[in-house]
């Protein structure tokens, strides 16, 4: 049986994407559903039919249910080695573990201020001082992978894999909020953003027109 993802919008849903973009670049096939978020209590309970968490994303494969983006990228990993998402150097993979879990927890401020909207008109906006912190350690993260890894590959391990898909949303709320970056992170950009699942998403997104006021703030 085909395994099923449930999303939300993908224009705002930033945790969505990170798991669609791990399958979607790895060429393994799966069923998307997309469930409107903040749309009402129908749409809620859809997604309640699928976890009590009441959140997106979740994978069901089969009589697994995962909930919760960097879960399901590692039940992926698990299930699909083939799909090469983590390094296979043990090292190497603890690093890109460390800094998809900083990324998970972390980066409040940058994700409060810079809401995902790919409709959002390209401009820089004023910053508090905890996300330009953010940012500057987001720019050490990918400069410090390019530099290491960079003879592997474009992406930050080299080739396309779990870290990248876990910075994935980071990348648009940067191009989104036209925050400057040094030339190795915005060479990092610039592979993200032409690579092709990722511009699949962006072209679903782009083409939704679902407005939800409150991610319309800014
Ligand atoms: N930690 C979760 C966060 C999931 C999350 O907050 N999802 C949001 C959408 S991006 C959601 O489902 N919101 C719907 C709601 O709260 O009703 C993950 O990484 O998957």
């Amino acid at each position: 049986m085909t395994m099923k993802l449930v999303i939300g919008n993908k224009n705002y849903s930033s945790w969505s994407m990170r798991p669609w973009l791990a399958l979607r670049a790895s060429n393994i096939a799966f069923d998307e559903v997309l469930i409107p978020l903040y749309t009402g209590q129908a749409d809620k309970n859809r997604i309640l039919g699928f976890t009590h968490s009441g959140k997106v994303p979740v994978l069901i494969d089969g009589d697994v249910t995962i909930w919760d983006s960097l879960a399901i990228i590692e039940y992926v990993a698990e299930r699909f080695p083939e799909a090469r998402l983590w390094p296979e150097d043990r090292a190497e993979r603890a690093h890109a573990r460390s800094i998809s879990a900083e990324m998970h927890s972390g980066f409040a401020a940058l994700r409060n201020e810079c809401g995902l909207n790919l409709h959002r008109p390209v401009g820089a906006i004023a910053l508090s001082g905890d996300a330009r912190a953010d940012i500057a350690r987001i720019e050490q993260i990918w400069i410090e992978c390019r530099q290491r890894y960079g003879k592997f590959g474009p992406f930050l391990f080299g080739s396309f894999g779990a870290a990248d898909a876990m910075f994935a949303p980071v990348v648009h709320r940067f191009r989104t909020y036209a925050i400057a970056v040094a030339p190795d992170a915005q060479a990092y950009l610039d592979t993200m953003m032409s690579l092709p699942a990722f511009q699949e998403w962006t072209s679903a997104g782009l083409a939704e027109t679902l407005v939800i006021e409150k991610f319309e703030t800014v």
